[in-house]
């Protein structure tokens, strides 16, 4: 079976995912009698002409809304786009629904073919959000995600599904879970996977159900036998968990991956939630489970913070403090192992973590830092990136984490294009040992077999206000690692003259890569057109505290990233610690649409969507730039790679190594023997 197979098999067969619905519990199955019969051939008739109707209202609707200016709407104001999300009771999911009152700009096919990554994951079509339950089992790396397969906007999720042998190429699944129960109908929302002892797999997500609220439910692999994981087993219990007593209705959600605590022979997980009344705190709650059946809510609250609002998406991992490896989900706290808190602010959709200890007996977490409590601290990444996701790799022994880039287009240019948002790519975590406090993040290893022929510079001296062309080619697909160095005597000199303008610097009120400052700003411009009329500024810029001291920020600048209008186009940013000894560095990953940087290491992070008009295909370039008043810049080095594509496709047959294409083959023929059982019947009916 080739891949066209699969597909057609996902999208003919009677249900669009792995395993057979349930029906509702209010709608027990009977015997048909002769007037039932006459019954159902009349309903089914009517049922025909309304589904009929349904789908011809449903193709106008569609084609009133894709059938959209082009090339000849550059005059027009986008129509008014609503809000997706927070009435269904979560976060804003519209991409950049506050562009509809701006000028839309003639996108053309070739641009908007052009944004499309090469080497992040994406489905093939439509609408991607929140990763979900990734796990590694038998030789395969599993994603699950948020998706829409009707659609490039946030609406009728299911869970879809992805396999790879290294994080880096991916092969497309049939969904694994769709919204066809009660206790899931407005959405198979977030959840995460624990492996129990005995082998199996619980996997526990959020469903809205038909009177949107949200509930905890539980499935299982149907086949532990089968590497792909191909058909859940949605339980029986099912819901698991509802709203505790004080808990909105729709202000719980989103399972962590369970934690095994020995002294309790139980195990823990936490959901996130908010308290309006203690001030709009953010909170972390913890049930205990033995079987994933029946739950025990603990007494207190794992942690909370004031004025944060809806925690979306918790995550709580321990990290080693002294070895540079992850670690399992269930390891100990302890006096070399302490906890991450993280969660995705459905306030401000952005990602924060803190460091901490964890007390398991009372319940409690303790963030090491209180002035940087979850919320209020360190993010994960300044610029676009939400609703992450960590898991353990136990093959490579790391943490990894994933996360949910949206655009900062206008819905209606996603419409165009048929699809919407990405994963980020794979990151593995460690505690930054060297300051003790913060995480670094970096691309997973896998990702540098990508790489291809590079390109290297070294000692370049920068002069204030300098711009220089760094010779690649094509700019599209990029990796870069840079290094750069300021004389000390510049910095010495520079940080004792009056500039008022770098103390209390932010990049996000800056004035960008065009503002100058006597040591910044200094960097790369990726993503530029020859004569620069489109560029994106990677930099950093040193200002200083009001002691005088230096302090480094790291920035994302997008105001010039496209001459369109109809996007959103940021300033990112925040400092980024450097000690002494240490040379400014940066590693840059270009790839189309989305440019991912990791500065000192992956203290400081920051994605950036962008949607270049004239930097695409052949013409894009690369630039070094100093745009500061006073100092020179060494850059030391500049090693750029051109990164080849990664694969993705649906799986098929050759992708087998024995066993997983046999059986997708298997159910294939399941579902035939079903189809013809099914005729057979209805005639018998008759
Ligand atoms: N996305 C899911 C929710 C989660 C939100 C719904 C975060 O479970 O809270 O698609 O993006």
């Amino acid at each position: 079976m080739d891949g066209k197979d699969i597909e057609s098999w996902s999208s003919s067969s009677s249900i669009p995912c792995s395993y057979p619905p349930l029906l509702h519990p209010d709608q027990p199955e009977t015997a048909p009698t002769p007037t039932k019969k006459a019954c159902i051939r009349w309903f089914s008739i009517a049922a025909s002409g309304v589904l009929l109707l349904c789908v011809v209202a449903l193709l106008s609707n569609a084609g009133s809304r894709t059938s959209l200016p082009g090339n000849n709407g550059g005059s027009q104001l986008t129509r008014h786009r609503r809000s997706r999300g927070p009435a269904e009771g979560v976060s804003e999911k519209s991409a950049s629904w506050r562009l509809r009152t701006v000028p839309v700009f003639p996108w053309t096919k070739s641009m908007l073919l052009w944004q499309r990554t090469a080497f992040h994951f994406q489905p093939e079509k439509n609408w991607i959000n929140d990763p979900d339950g990734p796990l590694y089992y038998k030789g395969w790396y599993h994603l699950f995600y948020q998706y829409n397969p009707d659609s490039a906007v946030w609406g009728n999720i299911t869970w879809g599904h992805a396999v790879s042998r290294d994080l880096v190429h991916w092969l497309y699944l049939p969904i694994a879970m769709v919204p066809d129960r009660w206790y899931d109908a407005n959405g198979v929302w977030t959840g995460s996977a624990t492996f129990l002892p005995d082998g199996r797999i619980a996997m526990l997500y959020t469903g809205s159900t038909t009177e949107s609220v949200q509930v905890q439910n539980l499935a299982f692999p149907a086949d532990l036998n089968d590497p792909l994981l191909l058909r859940w087993a949605k339980s029986e219990a099912n819901p698991v968990l509802i709203p505790p007593p004080g808990i909105g209705l729709t202000d719980f959600r989103d399972p962590t991956t369970a934690w095994y605590v020995p002294s309790e022979s139980a195990w823990l997980l936490a959901i996130g939630s908010k308290n309006d009344s203690m001030y709009h705190a953010g909170i972390a709650l913890v049930y205990k489970t033995n079987d994933f059946l029946t739950y025990e809510l603990l007494p207190g609250i794992l942690h909370a913070v004031q004025g944060t609002g809806m925690w979306e998406c918790v995550d709580f991992y321990p990290v080693s403090t002294e070895k540079a490896e992850g670690l399992d989900t269930s390891e100990p706290a302890g006096p070399t192992v302490k906890h991450v808190l993280k969660a995705s602010m459905d306030d401000d959709r952005n990602d924060y973590y803190a460091i901490g200890t964890y007390e398991v007996g009372m319940n409690q977490w303790v963030p090491d830092d209180p002035e940087k409590d979850v919320g209020i601290g360190l993010r994960y990444d300044y610029g676009k990136y939400y609703a992450s996701k960590t898991f353990y790799d136990p093959v490579k022994k790391r943490r990894v984490l994933w996360s949910w880039i949206g655009e900062s287009d206008s819905e209606r240019t996603d419409l165009k294009k048929g699809w919407a948002s990405l994963l980020g790519i794979p990151r593995a975590i460690l505690f930054d040992q060297k300051t003790g406090s913060n995480l670094l993040q970096w691309p997973v290893d896998d990702v540098d077999e990508l790489r291809m022929n590079s390109s290297d510079f070294t000692d370049i001296n920068l002069a204030a206000g300098a711009v220089v062309p760094l010779d690649v080619g094509r700019a599209t697909q990029l990796d870069i690692v840079a290094e750069f160095e300021i004389a000390p005597s510049a910095l010495a000199a520079a940080v004792t003259e009056a500039d008022v303008g770098t103390v209390g610097y932010n990049c996000s009120t800056s004035q960008g890569a065009a503002g100058r400052g006597i040591l910044g700003p200094f960097g790369l411009l990726v993503l530029a057109d020859e004569d620069r009329s489109e560029q994106t500024a990677v930099y950093f810029y040193i200002g200083r505290r009001a002691d005088g001291s230096p302090i480094t920020h790291f920035c994302h600048d997008e105001i010039r990233s496209s001459k369109a209008s109809d996007l959103e186009k940021k300033l990112y940013g925040s400092i980024v610690p450097v000690l002494d000894g240490e040379t400014l560095s940066v590693r840059i990953l270009v790839d189309h649409s989305i440019v991912e940087s990791f500065a000192q290491g992956g203290r400081t992070c920051i994605t950036s969507r962008v949607y270049p008009t004239k930097a695409i295909y052949g013409a894009t370039r690369l630039f070094l730039f100093n745009n500061a008043t006073n100092a020179d810049v060494i850059v030391k080095s500049v090693q750029i790679w051109h990164m080849d594509s990664a694969f993705m496709r649906p799986f098929d047959d050759h992708d087998d190594d024995g066993s997983s294409g046999h059986r997708l083959t298997h159910y294939l023929w399941l579902d035939l023997i079903i189809y013809l059982f099914t005729i057979l019947i209805l005639q018998l009916i008759e």
